[in-house]
């Protein structure tokens, strides 16, 4: 029987033998997917764990958290402060950034998450994971050279998603699977209860660079931008249309869920910009969503833009911005991204 290789193993094997990354970036790995294996098993237990329903409480997106939400938040931040690999965090649930706190050692790298997306399918017990993203605090001088102040601001978080060093998600669904890249393609490790470890199951994922399958919410149609409208309304005309074949939809309301699904078996996914609120560039949110889900795309061969520029080049004004995303296998996003030029 081929002998199971943990997480750790590969990632010790990617620090020693390639060295992708050093010891205190292989370190916060491990302790990132200790804190999923905990979220998971509280999500597991459900209304058993008294976690479901609203914490009467709101985000700084205005949206209402559910308790699950600031559990999964918790242990993130408990589980990776302590460690002296991180000088601060940022998550969806916090309004500002989370400083180290001066009593443990502070490290070089900045962590950034979503603790739990897909909030709206945790009481109907649908997959729903946390992203997370791995950047480098940024060295003792600021974006025009001179020395930054001591510390770690905001400003040190608005880095391109190109400047990541590491990225992934774990999904809470029929398994647990934990997503990972570190700049050396994509890999999944599936949580062995009866272990307690994630053990490798796929390595050198590769998205399909054609599907028939689209994944976006119908519901908005009306509210679109002509492109996205145009593409969709093609799709949907099947064999008899100018696509010359019949596509399937998909839409799970959870960014991981439905990633996996196309990183898995390949697909498109489009969350994009429409007329509801016109001032905001999309739903989903920039550094703790779009990134590390873009970088992933792409380390599996997919693509994913805005509609007109490749996601990993946009350069973040703000921690919490939001931004338009067509990501999955490259020619259909290829394909979108074209007519967003054209019409
Ligand atoms: P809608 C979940 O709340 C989320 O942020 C993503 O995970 C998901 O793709 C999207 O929003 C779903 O949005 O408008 O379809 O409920």
């Amino acid at each position: 029987m081929s002998s199971k290789i943990s997480l750790s193993r590969y990632l010790v094997e990617q620090q020693r033998s390639k060295g992708h990354i050093p010891a205190d970036l292989r370190l916060l790995l491990e302790v990132v997917a200790r804190a999923c294996k905990s979220i998971s098993h509280a999500v597991n237990k459900g209304a058993l764990g008294g976690v479901l329903g609203s914490a009467e409480s709101e985000n700084v997106q205005g949206e209402v958290q559910k308790k699950l939400d600031i559990i999964a938040n918790e242990v993130l931040l408990e589980a990776n402060e302590w460690g002296g690999h991180l000088a601060a965090m940022a998550s969806e649930e916090m309004d500002s950034i989370y400083l180290v706190p001066n009593r443990y050692p502070q490290g070089e790298y900045l962590l950034l998450f979503d603790p739990l997306d897909g909030s709206s399918n945790i009481d109907v017990n649908v997959s729903i994971g946390t992203i997370f993203s791995v950047l480098k605090k940024p060295e003792g001088t600021s974006q025009d050279g001179t020395p930054s102040a001591p510390g770690v601001t905001e400003q040190d978080f608005l880095q391109p998603g190109k400047q990541q060093v590491a990225a992934g998600y774990c999904v809470y669904g029929p398994q647990t699977t934990l997503v990972l890249t570190v700049g050396d393609g994509v890999a999944m490790f599936t949580l062995d209860r009866e272990q307690g470890s994630f053990v490798l199951t796929q390595e050198n994922v590769q998205v399909p660079a054609d599907t028939q399958e689209f994944a976006i919410n119908m519901s908005n149609m009306r509210h679109w931008a002509d492109p996205v409208r145009k593409y969709i309304d093609e799709c949907l005309q099947g064999k008899e249309g100018p696509r010359g074949k019949d596509f399937n939809m998909r839409w799970i309301a959870s960014m991981v869920a439905d990633v996996h699904r196309i990183l898995t078996r390949g697909g498109v996914f489009l969350y994009p910009w429409d007329k509801r609120e016109p001032h905001k560039a999309g739903k989903l949110r920039l550094l703790y969503e779009a990134n590390p889900m873009s970088w992933l795309i792409e380390q599996a061969g997919g693509a994913s833009t805005n509609g007109h520029t490749r996601i990993l080049d946009l350069q973040p004004g703000q921690l919490h911005e939001r931004v338009s995303v067509v990501l999955g296998s490259r020619n259909e996003v290829e394909r979108i991204t074209q007519y967003h030029a054209e019409i």
